[in-house]
């Protein structure tokens, strides 16, 4: 089988832990950690390489938020578009916390994008709902 690469986009309700997703991934810390929301301000993109097999291109991206400011806007802004640009959404859930309306709003974005998505990076698109409902 020839190398292959795609692109997969971390998407999720703020400070769920994308960015540390991220870093765990690649294994390096190219995305900012921090305890407070709305760390993350642009898309940021990490490569994974698979010897043999090919290239995973991830995208960390701000979440979703209710937007105040015209600033936070073009963040969420930024995470809707990166679903139309991406082979592959994996929506992140705090695990802690469980999910809630927050990442409804995200599923339903997703959905409603028509990418391909994997809830925490496992099921398949039809479990999408299961965040929704
Ligand atoms: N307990 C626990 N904390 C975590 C985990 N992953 C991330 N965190 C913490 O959660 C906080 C937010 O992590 P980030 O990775 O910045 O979250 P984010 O989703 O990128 O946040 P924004 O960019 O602001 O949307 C940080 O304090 C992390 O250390 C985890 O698996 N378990
Ligand atoms: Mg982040």
């Amino acid at each position: 089988m020839s190398p292959k690469a795609g692109e997969v986009a971390l998407v999720g309700w703020t400070n769920v832990g994308k960015s540390t997703l991220l870093n765990r991934l690649v294994g390096e810390k190219l995305a900012a950690v921090a305890q407070r929301p709305q760390t993350t301000r642009h898309r940021i993109m990490g490569v994974l390489t698979l010897p043999e097999r090919g290239q995973i291109v991830f995208v960390d991206t701000p979440g979703f938020h209710r937007p105040r400011e015209r600033m936070n806007r073009a963040m969420v802004d930024a995470a809707r578009r990166t679903l139309t640009a991406v082979d592959l959404a994996i929506l992140v859930v705090d695990a802690e916390k469980g999910a809630g309306a927050g990442d409804a709003e995200v599923a339903k974005a997703i959905a409603s994008s028509g990418v391909a998505c994997s809830p925490n990076g496992s099921g398949s698109a039809d479990t999408l709902s299961t965040f929704i409902e």
